[in-house]
């Protein structure tokens, strides 16, 4: 708690395409955890952003006949707007064309060259232009790029390179210091056996191409588009820049708490990344988090294969929160996940529309039917029955379960906790059946439940919020209380009586309408 800072990355995407749901769902949990931390009082910095250099980039704007830098800024829109229509909060968009990233990666790249990590050499070996990778000749598969199967091609040219191979020993021991630094641990495996496997300096500059960041140092060559987009993480806070604000920037963020990737680019992240910075004495990032692929019919979804699909389409049927939620909800966060239609369907109406919306319509209804619209007091804990107490306890216990899930990134099980409580509170209303207890005259008893059911639902919308923010602003809004967003200490704001009595209350639209399969 407390004010501490709390920097977390997506990665930057290729503007050779627009974003697609892969893509969308990195950026949607890098979005909750920013969003959750915001509720714990964290100083949250929240960077996403785009790749705009490298052959591919090139390639593409040449295909569509575009100057490279004419192409990216044509693209770059359908980020930032996909970006907002799905509630992303971020704070800092990075491109790599803008000048604030050029200066940072040439002022990178010229300390290490001054300092002894870099040499000159012959590079030959093959390229994969949609993977932005290089092969040796006994790494190809049926000479295929192994990572995405497709064509690689053969380069030969004199380039600069970063003396990787030197830094195996100090990875080892940074990865057995911080164990946490790549997650999950079956990610962590892969990285240290690659390492212990020896390691090859590092092309860092091509010549053959010029759409790219020139090296200080030498003429007609431009960095490797990885090497260049790496740095990203640093140069958004200012690295390289001598303004006061820059360096204090820098300082306040960095070391970042997360950088969230694809599991396709984590050597890249957690073996390139962290000796890029050991050699510039820049501390490592605390920590990697590598998601599985989202899978449609089995295969990974991606621009390449043609199968990448938009998520205007969806939030158009869903909404966007549902859309946040299925995602977040129903593929386990660092596994590979299947995603379908029906599955959306069935989440969207089952945890949506019966559970969540349908607790909140029929509190709010009742409420305006049995106390014209007022939440009713606190009710007198003398009194409190069994079923009172548990859903107490429930509600009680959440702050502590969610964060627990949530410090290990764990969506799918943060959400479960907060199902819990608004399951018990649906089971509640019918247990305590209020329509009888109205029907019967007993209003103390009515009071009651409908003050705990309600309050049920207020700490429900708290923990729901990071994944479904819209909703939890409506539920707020519809309780009388005020901006949920503003909320900066939710252990606070989660305990049991915070409901004001008199807050009036809105019965509203239903939140999540139900959706027929024939549809
Ligand atoms: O790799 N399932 O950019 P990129 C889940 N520019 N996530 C997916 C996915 C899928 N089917 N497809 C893509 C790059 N992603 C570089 C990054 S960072 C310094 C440079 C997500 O546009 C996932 O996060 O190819 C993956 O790592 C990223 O998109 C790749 O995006």
């Amino acid at each position: 708690m407390g004010t501490s800072p709390f920097y977390v990355t997506t990665p930057i995407y290729y503007v050779n395409a627009e974003p697609h749901l892969g893509t969308a769902y990195t950026t949607i949990a890098a979005d909750a955890i920013a969003r959750y931390r915001r509720m714990t009082g964290h100083d949250v910095r929240f960077l996403t952003g785009l790749d705009e250099h490298g052959q591919k980039i090139a390639q593409a704007a040449e295909e569509h006949g575009m100057d490279p830098q004419a192409w990216v800024d044509s693209i770059a829109p359908s980020f930032t707007e996909a970006w907002k229509m799905l509630g992303i909060s971020y704070d800092d968009f990075i491109r790599t064309t803008e000048e604030r990233h050029k200066r940072g990666v040439a002022a990178f790249w010229t300390k290490l060259h001054d300092e002894g990590h870099l040499h000159q050499g012959h590079y030959e070996g093959w390229y994969c232009v949609p993977d932005e990778t290089y092969w040796a000749e006994d790494q190809l598969e049926d000479g295929m790029c192994p990572q995405c199967g497709r064509e690689v091609q053969q380069i030969r040219e004199d380039n600069w390179f970063f003396k990787l191979s030197g830094f195996g020993p100090r990875l080892l021991e940074f990865y057995a210091e911080h164990p946490e630094f790549v997650q999950p641990e079956t990610r962590r495996n892969e990285v240290v056996s690659f390492v212990t496997g020896g390691l090859k300096d590092l092309s860092i500059s091509r010549t053959n191409f010029t759409w790219g960041v020139p090296l200080p140092f030498a003429e007609g060559h431009v960095t490797y588009v990885w090497i260049d987009a790496l740095l990203n993480y640093i140069t958004a806070l200012g690295y390289g820049s001598d303004d006061p604000a820059d360096v204090e920037r820098f300082q306040r963020y960095w070391p970042a708490e997360y950088h969230f990737v694809g599991k396709d680019i984590i050597r890249f992240h957690c073996v390139i990344w962290p000796a890029m910075l050991m050699a510039a004495g820049i501390e490592p990032p605390k920590s990697v988090f590598a998601h599985g692929f989202l899978l449609t019919k089995g295969e990974k979804m991606s621009k390449s294969k043609g199968n990448a699909q938009t998520p205007a389409s969806l939030v158009g049927r869903f909404g966007v929160d549902a859309y946040r939620y299925y995602f977040l909800r129903d593929v386990s966060f660092g596994h590979d996940g299947s995603i379908s239609m029906e599955s959306m369907v069935q989440r969207y109406n089952g945890d949506l529309a019966n559970d969540w919306g349908n607790l909140c319509s029929r509190l709010f209804n009742m409420t305006e039917k049995y106390f014209e619209g007022r939440v009713p007091a606190l009710p007198d804990p003398a009194h409190e029955t069994a079923d009172d107490a548990t859903m107490r306890a429930i509600a009680g216990s959440l702050p502590e379960t969610y964060e627990d899930h949530m410090r290990r990134l764990d969506y799918s099980a943060a959400l479960d906790s907060a199902w819990e409580l608004i399951k018990f509170a649906n089971r509640y209303i019918e247990n305590s059946a209020p329509w009888t207890l109205a029907k019967e005259g007993d209003t103390v008893r009515l009071a009651a439940v409908l003050y705990n059911a309600l309050e049920a639902v207020r700490i429900a919308a708290l923990f729901t919020a990071p994944v479904m923010p819209n909703t939890s602003a409506e539920v707020w809004r519809r309780l009388g209380l005020g901006d949920i967003t503003q909320v900066t200490d939710i252990l606070a704001a989660a305990e049991w009586g915070g409901l004001p009595e008199g807050s009036s209350v809105v019965k509203g639209e239903a939140l999540f309408p139900r959706i027929y399969e024939e549809e």
